[in-house]
């Protein structure tokens, strides 16, 4: 490990994943996914460091160096893991943020150590920080770590993004700790959230909570000022519209529509498995599409990925169960030999294998009852040069309000989700093209880089001086 950096990513994870090889050696690989192809290569320009958890409980890592990152390993205890990360951060705060759609768990002692585990990550961030470095802060596992880092060391510049929807007012309310939270994150300079909503609601909590003035993206503190805005990430477009191009996918993906047994229709949900994607909703509207006649048998297959996730966690494990007899009701009653409606998978596919599904489906099918943003979708669409294909987007992702093109649904309003899915199957394809062509423009100007740098540069300029608080307005910005 070198001297201190001039720029650091802090996140509940690390950027790198172990791996054992079949000696039994283990190695880390770069972790895949949107987040860390984006921000590897402006830590490599810059120099930086990533600070975050390795991944395996009870295990103190000294700071290693992988693929020209700097990463610095903060240790947590397996009783840590079940309090801050599956209690505190999953069962408290990602409930709590999705429109508590599964009701969110209030425990002191969950509580407690997330502070503690934030505290650790700050002091982490503040020892490897060199003088008047940038440090990005990510997610709602972190909340804290902006004011404790400030406090540890004021001369830093913080951005923080948080990738999941920032609540209204009446929900957020509900937190025993709502003002710990809020303060925490106005330790930061720069606030980012993915839609102007999540930002505007953060902007009226701190006027209702803590009385504070706000005026147009900023909102102003005795000393400070902090900066909201949303920046709505995105994918790396061109790496998929690369790989889908490649021969191998497109053999693959051929192969896939014939081990399905070539159905006029393949539809697909790709989600982790969690009770905000809506993977219930979907598969009822299917089933029902089946049951009234509208798809014909044999016509139409629907592929589920459900990647674990959370297992530990209670809600997660009855979700899994409630999907799994809904999966076994639908395909008992619809399958014949040789045709099984729902192909449902509880794995995690390769990357390339994901590819070659997306290139496949006909009918892209992301019903979330609430998504921060859902990065299947822009996904889907980066690996549709062909122009072919249909996505059925929800209204409450928010991918909606830039893929306006979509057929957008309310997930809640099963005859809606079955009119969008029946109109995707039936749209000729000069419809499909048209729609498809439009959301391609969007994810190909909007990807993952100009997210990132969109974001940094924000960060960089300087915000309006406290002295403007006087003219601050009380109204919504
Ligand atoms: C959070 C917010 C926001 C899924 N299964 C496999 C696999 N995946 C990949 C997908 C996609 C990613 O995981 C899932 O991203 P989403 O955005 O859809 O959802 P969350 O995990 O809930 O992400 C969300 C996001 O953060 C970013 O800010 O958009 O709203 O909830 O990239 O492709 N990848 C591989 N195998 C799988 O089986 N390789």
């Amino acid at each position: 490990m070198t001297g201190r950096s001039s720029f650091l990513i802090v996140a509940n994870r690390l950027a790198v994943d172990r791996t054992i090889e079949p000696d039994g050696t283990a190695s880390w690989r770069r972790s895949p996914g949107g987040l860390v192809t984006a921000i590897a290569p402006v830590l490599q320009r810059r120099h930086g460091a990533w600070v975050g958890w390795h991944g395996a409980a009870d295990e103190r890592l000294k700071p290693f160096e992988h693929d020209g990152m700097e990463l610095i390993p903060v240790p947590l205890t397996a009783e840590e893991v079940e309090l801050y990360y599956e209690g505190f951060s999953n069962a408290t705060l990602w409930p709590l943020y999705h429109d508590v759609v599964a009701p969110p768990v209030f425990e002191r002692e969950m509580w407690e150590c997330y502070r503690r585990v934030n505290e650790r990550f700050a002091e982490a961030a503040a020892a490897a920080a060199d003088d008047g470095a940038m440090v990005w802060v990510q997610d709602y596992q972190l909340q804290l770590v902006p004011a404790m880092l400030r406090k540890l060391r004021p001369d830093l510049r913080i951005g923080f993004f948080l990738h999941i929807p920032f609540p209204p007012v009446e929900l957020f309310w509900r937190l025993p700790w709502r003002k710990d939270l809020v303060e925490g994150l106005l330790g930061a300079d720069l606030v980012g959230f993915q839609l102007p909503g999540g930002a505007s609601n953060f902007r009226m909590l701190c006027r209702r909570l803590l009385g504070l003035p706000y005026k147009g993206n900023e909102i102003f503190l005795d000393d400070r000022v902090v900066r909201t805005q949303a920046f709505p990430i995105s994918v790396d477009f061109s790496a998929l519209d690369t790989l889908v191009r490649e021969p191998h996918i497109v053999a693959r993906a051929k192969e896939i529509r014939v081990e399905l047994g070539d159905p006029e229709h393949v539809l697909l949900g790709v989600d982790r498995l969690d009770y905000t994607k809506g993977i219930g909703q979907r598969l009822e509207a299917f089933g029902e599409l089946l049951k009234d006649g509208s798809l014909s048998p044999g016509e139409a297959v629907f592929v589920q990925i459900a990647t674990p996730s959370r297992e530990r966690v209670d809600e997660y494990r009855r979700l899994r169960d409630d999907i799994e007899l809904q999966v076994g009701r639908i395909n008992g009653e619809h399958a014949s030999l040789g045709y099984q409606p729902i192909q449902y998978f509880h794995q995690s596919y390769a990357h390339d294998e994901l590819a070659a599904l997306y290139l496949t489906a006909d009918v892209m099918v992301v019903t979330p009852l609430r998504d921060g943003m859902n990065l299947v979708a822009k996904e889907y669409i980066s690996c549709h040069h062909d122009l072919h294909g249909g996505l059925v987007l929800s209204e409450f992702a928010g991918a909606a309000d830039e893929l306006r093109q979509a057929y957008l649904v309310n997930p809640y309003d099963v005859e809606d989700v079955k009119r969008q899915m029946m109109s995707a199957m039936r749209a000729t394809p000069h419809e499909l093209a048209r729609r498809m062509r439009t959301m391609r423009r969007r994810v190909s100007t909007y990807d993952v880089d100009r997210w990132a740098s969109e974001f940094l540069t924000a960060l960089e300029s300087p915000a309006s001086q406290p002295a403007t608080r006087r003219s601050a307005s009380w109204r919504s910005g």
